[in-house]
């Protein structure tokens, strides 16, 4: 399959699951992750432009779930930012409720996004159950590393990698304009 990812339209914005458009048999592919992890950032990033998805600098505010087009050929997911601890609990708890809700409709693939610093907390695990238990593919997308050594690089993708068990991953910087192309590559033989 190819997808153009020079073409990306906004489509709308879903706070809650009766908002969920209908996409047919046009591919989906839900972008998750914890705040301020990346997500707004890579999806600009893929499709080449600069503000065409909204990215926040108070983490944790994106409630919401926005929907991308590629020209028709695709629809990307937009998903809220999940574990970002000043948000009062029962806000939290709706969050998980839009993200499992949307996953249960079964997107045809996963970008989970991890921050090659980190170390996966409870939250990403619960959302690796989550993806184990669709059954979606997924690919991990280890983000921003351009701020760590290639030592460190290595180090801390198999300390993430063995958390989430040996999902395929692939490492991206915006910043360095590195893992672009591999992803492109990889999104398009899931959906082959
Ligand atoms: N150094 C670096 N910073 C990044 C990279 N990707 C995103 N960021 C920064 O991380 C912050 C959060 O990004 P955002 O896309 O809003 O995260 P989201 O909450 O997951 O949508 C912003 O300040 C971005 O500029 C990257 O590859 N390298
Ligand atoms: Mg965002």
């Amino acid at each position: 399959m190819k997808l153009s990812f020079q073409n990306a339209k906004f489509l709308k914005t879903a706070v809650k699951p009766e908002h969920f458009p209908d996409f047919g048999t046009t591919p989906e592919i839900a972008v998750v992750g914890r705040s301020n992890v990346g997500k707004s950032t890579l999806l600009n990033h893929l499709f080449k432009s600069k503000n065409l998805v909204k990215t926040s600098s108070t983490p944790g505010k994106t409630q919401a779930i926005n929907f991308f087009s590629l020209d028709g050929t695709a629809i990307f997911a937009d998903l809220p930012g999940y574990g970002y601890a000043k948000v009062p609990i029962l806000e939290r708890k709706k969050w998980g409720e839009l993200i499992e809700s949307y996953l249960s409709t079964k997107p045809n693939m996963i970008l989970f996004l991890m921050d090659i610093r980190r170390t996966p907390n409870p939250d990403d695990v619960q959302m690796l159950q989550w993806i184990e238990a669709s059954g979606i593919p997924a690919i991990l997308v280890l983000t921003k590393v351009d701020k760590v050594k290639r030592g460190e690089r290595a180090k801390q993708t198999k300390n993430i990698v063995d958390r989430l068990n040996n999902l395929p991953y692939v490492h991206y910087s915006t910043v360095k304009n590195e893992g672009r192309n591999q992803l492109i590559h990889q999104i398009c033989e899931v959906l082959n």
